[in-house]
């Protein structure tokens, strides 16, 4: 246990949402007790985590009267002072009042679309005020059952004139926040826009301020699309928007699990950790995930526990890969460079394209030769599996 301890420069973090989930599910009532905002903040302190985020009505109820909240904000606040948490992410609960049944910016309804942007500005002062740099959007309402009620179009123009308005809200308050999009596909409703990382990425080139926009990608929403969650991952790297990372685990095809992070697919959870880690991204590892049903409060610190653990131990298997003579020998052998054809590949001249044409090409030669893949696939897992 000891060796894989978390430390705040590992940015390990928790919604008070995941923490604080008592199991309730669509076919079964509550398993655990509540717990205060500033109690979970104990109980990540306990565990070791850098950081918890919040929703606005996780911190405080939508119907609190204002000396309630401000209350509950010095208790918060007092428990952010002992335990040394930090506040990373903030973000709005838009989808769990009835008002938001038919999305709350690309509602049919221009008061609900109003109301939730009243909501999502008074949602970011709170977290402004607790620190948060980044400033999470995801629309679970924000789609439809039936494609009678919407057009698709009004529906992108609805929620890019909200994250405009957003943008211009942060930049006239001088808050040092950037803004992330989390996509899911479906899950609570029937389909969700902008459906996937990918999605997100061609909106945000959209926008007024696309400098200001990053995305969110969490692994259980693109599992769940069927999608490779590492290539979602990379993609948004490569182009300046890894912002943020949802961590969980999930089994394709499925319902949304939230399943402790590693503890599916731990192959593809060494491939994500591998990725991050070796391009040195710099930001929030936050588990967005919550303990079984089964659990109490005891299961749910475990549970907390084994997301970081299970992150630490992959990280350091990713740099034995690294290190590893067998494995690097192969990858070398792999990506071998080979100077006749660096002098006619690249970026286009006509001298180039005349000089590709002219080549002769061994077609049957080049396709017959192995490429070790099994090999290689074969150490990394005798690898994860502890076997060098
Ligand atoms: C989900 C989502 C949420 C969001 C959270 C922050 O599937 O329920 O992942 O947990 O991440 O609402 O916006
Ligand atoms: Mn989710
Ligand atoms: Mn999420």
């Amino acid at each position: 246990m000891t060796t894989y301890q978390p430390k705040p420069e590992h940015k390990f973090t928790f919604g008070l949402w995941t923490v604080g989930n008592r199991g309730r599910d669509p076919f079964g009532a509550e398993v655990r007790g509540t717990k205060t905002p500033a109690e979970l903040v104990y109980l990540l302190g306990e565990v070791g985590a850098y950081g918890v985020n919040f929703h606005d009505n996780d911190l405080i109820p939508i119907d609190a009267t204002p000396a309630e909240a401000e209350t509950i904000k010095n208790s918060f606040r007092k428990a952010l002072k002992d335990t040394g948490l930090v506040v990373p992410m903030a973000t709005t609960n838009l989808f769990f009042d009835p008002i938001f049944k038919d999305g709350a910016f690309t509602s049919n309804d221009p008061k609900v679309r109003a109301y939730a942007m009243q909501k999502t500005m008074n949602a970011i002062d709170l977290g402004a005020e607790f620190g948060a740099k980044i400033y999470d959007f995801w629309g679970g309402r924000e789609g439809v059952e039936t494609d009678s009620s919407k057009n698709p179009v009004d529906a992108i123009k609805r929620n890019r004139e909200a994250m405009n308005f957003f943008c211009e809200y942060v930049l006239d308050k001088k808050y040092d926040m950037k803004i992330v999009l989390e996509a899911k596909p479906n899950e609570p409703r029937a389909d969700i826009y902008n459906a996937t990382t990918g999605h997100m990425l061609a909106f945000i080139a959209t926008l007024d301020h696309p400098e200001m926009v990053g995305v969110n990608p969490e692994l259980a929403h693109e599992t769940m699309a069927g999608l490779n969650f590492m290539h979602n991952v990379a993609q948004a790297w490569e182009a300046g928007k890894l912002f943020h990372i949802d961590l969980n685990d999930q089994y394709p095809g499925r319902y949304d699990q939230d399943l402790r992070f590693g503890s599916r697919d731990i192959k593809a959870a060494f491939y994500l950790v591998k990725f991050l880690e070796d391009v040195g991204y710099d930001g929030s590892r936050h588990f967005d995930a919550h303990a079984y049903r089964t659990e109490d409060f005891e299961g749910v610190k475990d549970f907390a526990r084994g997301c970081m653990r299970t992150y630490l131990m992959l990280k350091e298997k990713a740099s034995q890969f690294n290190k590893d003579s067998e494995i690097q020998a192969l990858l070398a052998e792999i990506n071998a460079v080979d100077p006749m054809f660096a002098s006619v590949t690249g970026k286009y001249s006509a001298e180039k394209a005349k000089a590709l044409k002219a080549m002769n090409f061994d077609r049957v030669k080049i396709a017959s030769r192995g490429l070790k893949y099994e090999r290689l696939d074969q150490l990394t897992i005798d690898l994860i599996l502890g076997d060098r």
